[in-house]
């Protein structure tokens, strides 16, 4: 367990940060927080971390001085967001690649120990990924590079980048990839939401009014998802380790993008939905499932909460934020 570190926790004002944030507050460290958006609109709040920055990590100014006096460095930071939002802002997303360049350099400079990467699955090599059902990505499956466009160069080169800087300089670096990450707090509207909360709140919708659901393409395609609170344990398990090539942090349990609308229909308790399906939509890949070997070898870790489970808390905090705010998009759209 990390305790009494002082730690720079960037893209802190995100989904995944927000959480591991609250998990090392509470074990006792010190937190440095910083994210590009003001912090009204920061998902979650920790009046207890006393340091936050609302600042441009890309420029290297402002990541020399975040990185003073630091222990530890998470870089949750990029450009991001689900199918709708990476396949149609490709150069906005490669220009995360200046976030963890330069926060890298400015960890060199100040003798920052050790630093966590938060890659994707977005990495893995398209081709490996066109069938409907497919066995589960190993960490090799990333090589010969073919990843998603835009977003997923990014999370490889940024991959690449880390480990040189280890073998260079001696930063010890673990760099986990993340497979589409979901649960309370996560977007679920305004345009950056992935399938699981983009899917709940059209759930939630459907049931005010026609009881049609749109699922973008032929809701064939398959994902595994994990819960957050796997997430972040997981994560905090690689950091903790002295493994320092990437490592897969996700779930294999595989479903089609119907099974997963069956699931929140009969979390809704409403009938079943007439699908509309747009295969003009953005599809991404058309299957993709974790393989765990590693993570189990190494960190002795899997996910624990099963998908409906995990459905079930995801559709109830959207549900509460919808009846509370109307559709609190504001913290959501703000880039
Ligand atoms: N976002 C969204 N919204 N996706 C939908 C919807 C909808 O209303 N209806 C169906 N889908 C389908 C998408 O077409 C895609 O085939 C699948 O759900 C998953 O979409 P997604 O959650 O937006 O994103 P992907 O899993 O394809 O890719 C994401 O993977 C993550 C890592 O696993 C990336 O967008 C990143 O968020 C991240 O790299």
């Amino acid at each position: 367990m990390i305790k009494n570190k002082k730690i720079l926790v960037v893209g802190a004002g995100g989904f995944i940060a927000g959480h591991l944030i609250k998990e090392l507050i509470k074990n006792g460290n010190f937190i440095t927080a910083t994210d590009i958006k003001p912090k009204e609109y920061w998902f979650q709040d920790f009046d207890t971390a006393k340091n936050f920055y609302s600042t441009d990590m890309k420029d290297i100014d402002n990541c020399r001085k975040v990185t003073d006096n630091i222990d530890y460095v998470f870089n949750m930071a990029c450009n991001m967001g689900g199918m709708g939002f990476i396949e149609n802002n490709k150069a906005e997303c490669m220009q995360s690649v200046l976030i963890n360049t330069n926060l890298l350099i400015a960890c060199k400079e100040k003798g920052v120990k050790k630093y966590f990467f938060s890659s994707s699955a977005c990495a893995y090599n398209k081709k490996k990924q066109e069938d409907v059902f497919i066995k589960g990505l190993k960490e090799d499956d990333a090589y010969p590079a073919d990843p998603e466009d835009g977003y997923g160069w990014e999370k490889l080169f940024s991959e690449r980048m880390c480990r040189h800087f280890m073998e260079d300089y001696g930063i010890q670096v673990r760099i986990a990839r993340y497979h589409n990450i979901y649960g309370p707090y996560g977007t679920y509207d305004g345009g950056r939401e992935k399938a699981p909360a983009a899917l709940c709140r059209k759930v939630l919708n459907a049931k005010k009014n026609n009881n049609k659901i749109e699922v973008w393409g032929d809701g064939m395609q398959t994902r595994t998802f994990l819960y957050i609170d796997d997430c972040i344990e997981g994560t905090l398990r690689l950091f903790e380790s002295d493994y320092s090539d990437p490592v897969n942090i996700g779930s294999d349990e595989q479903v089609s993008i119907n099974q997963m609308i069956e699931i929140i229909e009969n979390i809704s308790g409403i009938k079943k939905l007439e699908r509309i399906y747009q295969l003009d939509k953005p599809k991404g890949v058309r299957g993709r499932s974790s393989n765990n070997d590693l993570a189990k070898k190494i960190l002795k870790w899997s996910y624990k909460i099963k998908l409906k489970n995990g459905l079930k808390k995801t559709y109830d905090w959207i549900s509460s934020e919808v009846n509370k705010q109307g559709s609190n998009l504001s913290r959501f759209t703000k880039s």
